[in-house]
């Protein structure tokens, strides 16, 4: 590797946590900043395979539980040689859920282990930073209704916090949690300075592999 890489940098929470509005500010502070940046979205949904699970999501169609878990990390996978290609340029990447969304949500399933879970993403590129929003369900519920997507549900949602409870004692991963329930400009400065940090941190490194 020449040169200095871009940090990976990954926005995690419940629904309604400010993930997207977070991303979004995020890129544009670090742009202003005179960094190279640029925000990513799992699902991805432009994809062919991001395109079945979109239809999955808005229950226009329905998947085997197995089958759509899979689905999720084959859309990480096809996206992660531009991942790589990109960090290598130097550019950072703000993304709006990864394989954390992948295992938390279908392990709040029945019947689905973290370990099971947690397979078809190992090696995918290891995030420099995972942020986890933090926002309680009576919080997230003033943010408005939930939509009419698969998963907004708030018995689902309860388990899906939990699993990423269980994801977050992993010390292998650069978590930070973030207190969301306050201003979208609070949060945004506390969600910079850790960025800053990740990405002069990752600089110099090689991309790691997740889980491995
Ligand atoms: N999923 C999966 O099963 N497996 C996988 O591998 C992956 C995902 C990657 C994708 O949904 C679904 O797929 C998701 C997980 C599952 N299912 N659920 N639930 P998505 O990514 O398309 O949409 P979303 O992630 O569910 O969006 P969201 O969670 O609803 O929103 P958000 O991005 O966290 O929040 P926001 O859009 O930035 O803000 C929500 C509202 O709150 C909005 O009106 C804002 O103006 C407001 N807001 C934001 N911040 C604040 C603050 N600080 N104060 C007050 N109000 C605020």
């Amino acid at each position: 590797m020449t040169g200095r890489r871009g940090a990976l940098i990954i926005l995690e929470g419940v629904d309604r946590a400010g993930k997207t509005t977070q991303c979004t500010k995020l890129v544009q502070a670090l742009r202003a900043r005179g960094r190279a940046a640029e925000m990513m979205r799992f699902p991805d949904r432009t994809t062919k395979i991001g395109q079945m699970i979109s239809l999955y999501l808005e229950k226009k169609i329905n998947l085997e539980d197995h089958t759509v878990h899979l689905l999720f990390s084959a859309n990480r996978w096809e996206l992660a040689p531009l991942i790589k290609k990109k960090l290598e340029q130097g550019v950072s990447l703000v993304v709006d859920r990864y394989a954390f969304s992948g295992v938390a949500f279908t392990s709040a399933k029945p019947g689905f282990g973290l370990e099971w879970c947690k397979n078809p993403d190992v090696g995918l590129p290891k995030p420099d930073l995972v942020l986890f929003l933090q926002l309680s369900p009576a919080e997230a519920a003033r943010r408005g209704k939930f939509g009419d997507e698969r998963y907004e549900r708030t018995d689902f949602q309860k388990t899906v916090l939990q699993r990423f409870e269980q994801l977050m004692k992993d010390p292998s991963v650069n978590w930070q949690v973030i207190d969301a329930a306050r201003s979208i400009d609070e949060l945004h400065q506390e969600i910079l300075r850790h960025s800053e940090a990740a990405i002069e941190q990752a600089a110099n490194q090689p991309v790691a592999e997740l889980w491995n």
